[in-house]
């Protein structure tokens, strides 16, 4: 019996087994990079030094980025929702390498195994998830925290590239060539995309990060100018493969968004559905020609700055393209509303706000003074964990039932989604003030002056805590509860087009969903 249990789960191919893995290890680290937060929050909430260390309080920042990035969203949005919904959305049986996939999933245990370990030896990570050299270097960090993190990120990447393989594969062999790539979902284009770019990005953070393990252990200098090496250039890999990453987490997020927003009105399709698959595409490619808006402070030279200025600001035209096709596709009177409506809505609105500071950051001679400073954590915030945290929450209400055959109860899922709009909102806009006024970033105390928003700020951590609560007690009601939703033959009959699944492919469709309950 046992076995047959651990089987199911360690051994399955099914995607759908394989994706309900890699959500509740998100839901896992999702607690734990929140449990972190709550931390630097608490550190944060007054002037002075509430723990012992300073170098404890860069290892709850470092693990609380590495854990939200590559262990909770990059999981939950192409390993849960684009494993279960993409096979699903192509009427195609599986992934087209079900081994490989369980391979994917399996690979990311032993990289999370690494990174939960680097914390706990010698200290811990203190480095920020950039791992800038020389403090991450052995004279910065001599421990072997450094060492196993860098190689978790490794077997994280390999994972991902796994994954991306996959989905590329998936894609382009599983969608039938007649009906063309242009009336391929928006989902599945959203993850068209972000495969791309993982599998162009990664290999160069892996080149660097192999480069840093040279460095430490076998006495290279590719980052040391006393060995003839140079710093700046790992921010330049580093850059390289970190600016496309953050459209790797926001993009999957869009084509969530670009469905929801679809069924909540009612219509067929996205307004603008070809603008939306040329913006994305721009958006995927003009990703990796504008790193260096990070490092706007190492000493670039004129003619550069103002290069990465222009190029990043033309992100903000392709990226508007989607908010006003979404804003189009809302505008009219069937707007029916629902809880992941709301989570569309807030996406929209939050995710602006983020993006238009970044586009006061994108200007070179701005971010001179707050580059380093809580406007930027402000800024990514917003993009983050209003954009793609908004985006899963929302995916999550909107497919839950579909996927699990259960219903979560309605008045609960409001009163989370509430408290999270008005607790990120507390927590994350005071510190575009705090930023503005210089308080610098990774930091474990600051001059009294920046008290007042601070705590504000923490206190705003504790209500979007108290929501994650409520949406916790929701799911466990629903899962222990004997209400079951029971589809009806018109119900299954309309899978394809629950599944976001373009209208005009809809006869064709296999149904999926084999194991729907009469
Ligand atoms: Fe960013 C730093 C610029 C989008 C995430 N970003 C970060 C970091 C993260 C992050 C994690 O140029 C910190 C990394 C670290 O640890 O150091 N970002 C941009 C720009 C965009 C952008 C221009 N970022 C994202 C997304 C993220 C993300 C998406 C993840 C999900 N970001 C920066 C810059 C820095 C930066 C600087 C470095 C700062 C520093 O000093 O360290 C764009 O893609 C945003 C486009 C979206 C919009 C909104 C919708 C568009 C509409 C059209 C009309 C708007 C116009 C603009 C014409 C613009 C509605 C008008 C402008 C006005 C201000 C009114
Ligand atoms: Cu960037």
């Amino acid at each position: 019996m046992l076995w047959i249990w651990f089987t199911r789960w360690l051994f399955s191919t099914n995607h759908k087994d394989i994706g309900f893995l890699y959500l509740c290890s998100g839901i896992w680290f999702g607690l734990l990079g929140l449990s972190l937060s709550l931390m630097i929050r608490l550190e944060l909430s007054s002037a002075g030094l509430l723990l012992s260390d300073s170098h404890l309080y860069n290892v709850y920042v470092t693990s609380h980025a590495f854990i939200m990035i590559f262990f909770m969203v990059m999981p939950v949005m192409m390993g849960g929702f684009a494993n279960w919904l993409v096979p699903s959305m192509l009427g195609s049986p599986d992934m087209a390498f079900p081994r490989m996939n369980n391979m994917s999933y399996w690979l990311l245990s032993p990289s999370g195994i690494l990174l939960i370990s680097s914390s706990l030896i010698q200290g811990g990570v203190g480095t920020g998830w950039t791992v800038y050299p020389p403090l991450s270097s052995l004279e910065g960090q001599p421990s072997l925290s450094v060492d196993l993190a860098i190689l978790s990120l490794h077997l994280a990447g390999v994972s991902s590239i796994l994954g991306s393989v996959n989905f590329i594969s998936t894609i382009f062999n599983m969608w039938p060539s007649y009906f063309g790539l242009v009336r391929l979902p928006l989902f599945c284009w959203s993850v068209l995309v972000t495969a791309f770019l993982l599998l162009l990005s990664l290999p160069v953070l892996a080149g660097a990060i192999t480069m840093l393990l040279m460095d430490r252990n076998f006495n290279c200098s590719f980052f040391d100018p006393l060995g003839g090496g140079d710093p700046v250039l790992y921010q330049h890999l580093f850059w390289f493969f970190g600016h496309p990453e953050v459209y790797i987490l926001i993009l999957p997020g869009f084509g969530l968004i670009s469905h929801m927003v679809v069924d909540c009105c009612g219509k067929k399709e996205v307004f603008g559905s070809l603008g939306m698959i040329y913006a994305m595409s721009a958006i995927g490619a003009l990703g990796f020609v504008v790193w260096a808006h990070h490092m706007f402070t190492v000493g670039l030279d004129v003619d550069s700055r103002a290069y990465f200025t222009s190029a990043t600001m033309t992100i903000a035209i392709p990226t508007g393209v989607k908010v006003f096709s979404w804003l189009g596709t809302l505008f009219g009177p069937s707007l029916k509303s629902s809880i992941s409506l709301l989570w569309s809505l807030g996406f929209i609105f939050l995710f602006t706000l983020g993006g238009l500071t970044g586009v006061v950051l994108s200007n070179s001679s701005v971010d001179i003074s707050l580059h380093d400073t809580y406007y930027v954590v402000a800024h990514f915030h917003y993009v983050l964990s209003m954009g793609a945290v908004f985006a899963i929450f929302g995916a999550w209400n909107h497919w839950f039932s579909l996927g699990t055959g259960l219903s979560l109860r309605n008045s609960s899922m409001k009163l989370h989604f509430w408290l999270s709009f008005l607790g990120v909102n507390f927590t994350f806009f005071p510190q575009h003030f705090l930023g503005l006024a210089g308080m610098p970033r990774r930091y474990t105390d600051y001059p009294d002056v920046y008290l007042s928003w601070n705590k504000i700020s923490s206190i705003g951590s504790l209500v979007t805590t108290l929501g994650v609560v409520i949406f916790l007690l929701a799911l466990l009601e629903s899962f222990f509860s004997s209400q079951k939703i029971v589809f009806s033959d018109s119900s299954v009959q309309d899978l394809p087009r629950l599944m976001g699944a373009p209208a005009s492919t809809h006869s064709y469709f296999s149904i999926p969903f084999s194991s729907v309950k009469h």
